[in-house]
């Protein structure tokens, strides 16, 4: 099977309480390679673009806000079957679901606060690592 790209990001809520090690670590052992990665916070443009899917949603605004509210770490991951891999790695939106020993599951505060981002698709990995690391 050949290798594949994905994006994740490390959200203000872990980057905050100093879990950007545990992470990596984490995905280290699942077998993804760190291909890029730097610390950044964005501005409430760019994090209303990234997340203009959800525009619409109730929790857009507080969405926003949580993700401006400190430093992210995005970063690009290379594995076979990363983009499907990687969502496995991570476990479901809300971490009262997801599966145990998931990213989630162990460093997860909430639905909204929920540690990291994975892209959910191939075309959406394409797009989302264009967004952080484009020219
Ligand atoms: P995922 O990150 O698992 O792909 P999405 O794409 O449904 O989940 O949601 C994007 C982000 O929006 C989530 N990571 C989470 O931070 C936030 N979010 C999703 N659903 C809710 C909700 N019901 N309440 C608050 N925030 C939410």
């Amino acid at each position: 099977m050949p290798t594949e790209r994905t994006l994740a990001i490390i959200k203000p809520d872990a980057v905050g309480k100093n879990l950007i090690g545990a992470v990596l670590a984490h995905l280290e052992a699942d077998g993804f390679v760190i291909r890029e990665m730097r610390m950044q916070t964005l501005t409430g443009e760019r994090a209303r673009d990234f997340y203009a899917i959800h525009a619409e949603r109730p929790f857009f605004e507080s969405l926003v806000d949580f993700m401006t509210s400190g430093p992210c770490v995005p970063m690009v991951l290379e594995r076979e079957d990363a983009v499907a891999g990687l969502r496995r790695s991570i476990g479901a939106t809300d971490p009262s679901e997801a599966d145990e020993g998931t990213v989630r599951r162990l460093y997860a505060e909430s639905v909204e606060r929920n540690a990291i981002h994975a892209s959910d698709s191939p075309e959406n990995a394409t797009v989302e690592i264009g967004f952080f690391f484009g020219e």
